[in-house]
């Protein structure tokens, strides 16, 4: 049977030769690929013109851009803030008033160009050193939530200025659902018509927390290498070599750089070379980072990189696959806070390990506090999950600070499930926290286990009261404060936690250290920053219940009953009032 298709055919081919019906075929051919390459140009004009010409200069002429660009970028005022100098704004009230809206100068950023430029701030060491010709791409994955767009994008400027492109494999934008406008509807144009086509904006379609933006930007991310920016931070000259080449050279090294402040107020970027003598991070038992002197042999230069124990969290750079392999993020961790330390403390404990490197230079805004949701104590709750996992049996450190969130005693707060992390340190054979304090952190003071006494003192004449800090040690970094007596907590807190610790002899808490105080006439018991060396200064004994201080020989007497009194040191006269009861002894 003939179908008539088949019968038209039959005929067409009757009529017309092959060559004919051949030119045709291919004529046709040609026209559907011209209209493929038309409709790919205008669907998506800005990335394929960008890539054709050098990555960071698109080929827009200026009349084709939009207006909400036109708009957003006639608010920058040409020369400001350049080389990294702040902006003065006079009116104070205003800038009071931004400050305390934005938690920074918003309006001095509107003003200062994206692209502006930093002071070198490098170590002369660091730029003499040459760095290998092929170094890993890296990703950097830049986390945000309704960051102002001004600093975003001058973030972003940063880094692509300041990163050779044969070391910049791309730029994340994360976005953790922000509700700005300007975020919403300039960002994308902005990205379109003036960013090359490496740089992607994620979205995220609801607000997870810098944690689970990190790990989204970290599994969308494809460079060798992966590097995380806070959205408020400019990258400075040289600033990637340094960190690309120690993850080169040793792929379970987390690498942090050196991070510069740029003032709230101004914006001025203030950077610091940095010499033999730098910081690197430590941490408190209530959970918190800290910066600590990095101890060296003296046979340090300044441009060595150095091995920290712990990181601030919001810049680093890794081996993306290291990264994922030691297990990411804490997925179960919301809102801000205690990746940081759940991350350096898996790091070091599952064979990896962490340097601060001097030679790369970052900026960063610091906040007085942070414009956005964040769930209610997330920081104690993701440490609490983070001590669980990590901490071991020195968890019982944390919780002193958090009883709240003490698992054994019936706690309304759930912390969630925390199997799957737990299975990490079986799976990768991870060493011990006793493993991680003896050796990345020998210098951490463990309240109990390095003490002849500690835990609540209390008074044998009074015996409802105890020593206090009286909730004046708050300025650990420098402050010092009179050490004062309080009716005995039912439980033991941080407040009244003190000890007398085995090898220097120091009646201390965790980082400071009691001495004599001639306070006008009346004799005190100051406590100062503990020192490295051993001092006849703040050096105690305990004997038959009376605490003395070896310099001057003198006891520590309760003056009375009452509550939040000063101690004060006396001459030793075996009264009651200078008999102390430590609630542990070691042996
Ligand atoms: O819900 C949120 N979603 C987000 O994407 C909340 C925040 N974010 C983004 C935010 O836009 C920013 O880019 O997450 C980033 C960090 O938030 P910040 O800048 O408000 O935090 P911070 O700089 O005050 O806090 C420090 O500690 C945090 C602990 O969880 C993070 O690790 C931050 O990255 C960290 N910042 C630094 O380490 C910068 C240097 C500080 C020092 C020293
Ligand atoms: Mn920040």
């Amino acid at each position: 049977m003939i179908t008539p298709i088949r019968l038209i055919w039959l005929k067409l081919r009757h009529r017309l030769n092959w060559r004919v019906i051949k030119l045709f075929m291919c004529m046709g051919y040609g026209v559907f690929m011209i209209a493929l390459v038309i409709h790919m140009l205008q669907s998506n004009p800005g990335p394929v013109k960008a890539l054709k010409s050098s990555p960071y200069r698109h080929l827009y002429l200026e009349e084709e851009i939009p207006p909400e660009i036109v708009q957003f970028e006639k608010q920058i005022v040409p020369g400001l803030g350049e080389d990294g100098k702040g902006i003065e704004i006079k009116d104070k009230k205003l800038l009071d008033e931004t400050v305390k809206k934005y938690a920074f100068n918003r309006l001095a950023s509107d003003q200062i160009s994206l692209k502006r430029t930093l002071p070198d701030v490098r170590h002369e060491a660091c730029k003499k050193i040459q760095y290998d010709d092929t170094l890993p791409a890296a990703s950097v994955i830049i986390i945000f939530n309704n960051e102002i767009l001004s600093t975003l994008l001058r973030t972003v400027w940063s880094v692509l200025q300041r990163t050779p492109p044969e070391f910049l494999h791309e730029i994340v934008l994360v976005d953790d659902a922000s509700n700005l406008t300007e975020i919403s509807t300039v960002l994308p144009i902005y990205l379109k018509y003036r960013l090359p086509a490496n740089v992607i904006l994620h979205r995220l379609v609801e607000q997870v927390g810098l944690i689970g933006a990190r790990l989204a930007g970290a599994k969308v991310a494809s460079g060798e290498a992966i590097i995380f920016l806070d959205s408020h931070c400019e990258a400075t000259e040289g600033w990637i070599q340094p960190l690309l080449q120690r993850i080169k050279d040793k792929p379970n090294n987390l690498v942090i750089p050196s991070i510069d402040s740029i003032s709230d107020k101004t914006l001025a970027f203030n950077g610091f070379p940095g010499g033999v003598g730098i910081s690197v991070g430590g941490f408190t038992w209530s959970g918190h980072f800290t910066w600590i002197p990095f101890k060296h042999n003296g046979t340090r230069k300044p441009s060595d990189p150095a091995p920290t124990a712990t990181m601030a969290g919001g810049l680093f750079g890794a081996n993306r696959e290291f990264f994922f392999k030691i297990g990411g993020y804490d997925e179960g961790m919301k809102g801000w806070g205690g990746e940081n330390l759940e991350l350096s403390f898996r790091t070091w404990r599952c064979h990896g390990s962490m340097e601060n490197v001097p030679c790369s230079h970052v900026g960063h805004i610091f906040r007085d506090f942070h414009p956005y949701f964040i769930p209610h104590d997330s920081h104690g709750i993701n440490t609490a999950r983070m001590a669980e996992v990590w901490m071991d049996e020195y968890k019982r450190l944390f919780y002193m600070h958090r009883q709240d969130l003490q698992r054994e005693i019936p706690s309304p707060i759930d912390i969630g499930d925390i199997s799957s992390r737990v299975q990490i340190k079986d799976t990768l054979k991870c060493k011990s926290f006793k493993w991680y304090l003896d050796t990345v952190y020998p210098d951490k003071f463990i309240l109990d286990d390095q003490s002849i006494a500690y835990g609540r003192i209390r008074n044998q004449k009074y015996p409802n009261i105890c020593f206090d800090h009286l909730q004046r040690d708050t300025a650990h970094k420098n402050g010092f404060y009179f050490l004062g007596q309080y009716p005995c907590h039912n439980v033991l807190g941080d407040s009244q936690y003190f000890s007398l610790s085995r090898d220097k002899f120091e009646l201390r808490n965790e980082y400071m250290c009691a001495k004599s105080f001639d306070n006008e006439g009346s004799i005190k018991v100051q406590m100062v920053g503990c020192r490295d060396q051993q001092s006849r200064k703040t050096a105690w004994k305990f004997e038959n219940g009376a605490l003395i201080h070896v310099d001057s020989g003198l006891c520590i007497t309760a003056p009375n009953d009452s509550a939040g009194e000063e101690l004060v040191l006396s001459k030793c006269d075996g009264t009651k009032q200078q008999m102390w009861d430590f609630e542990f002894l070691n042996p």
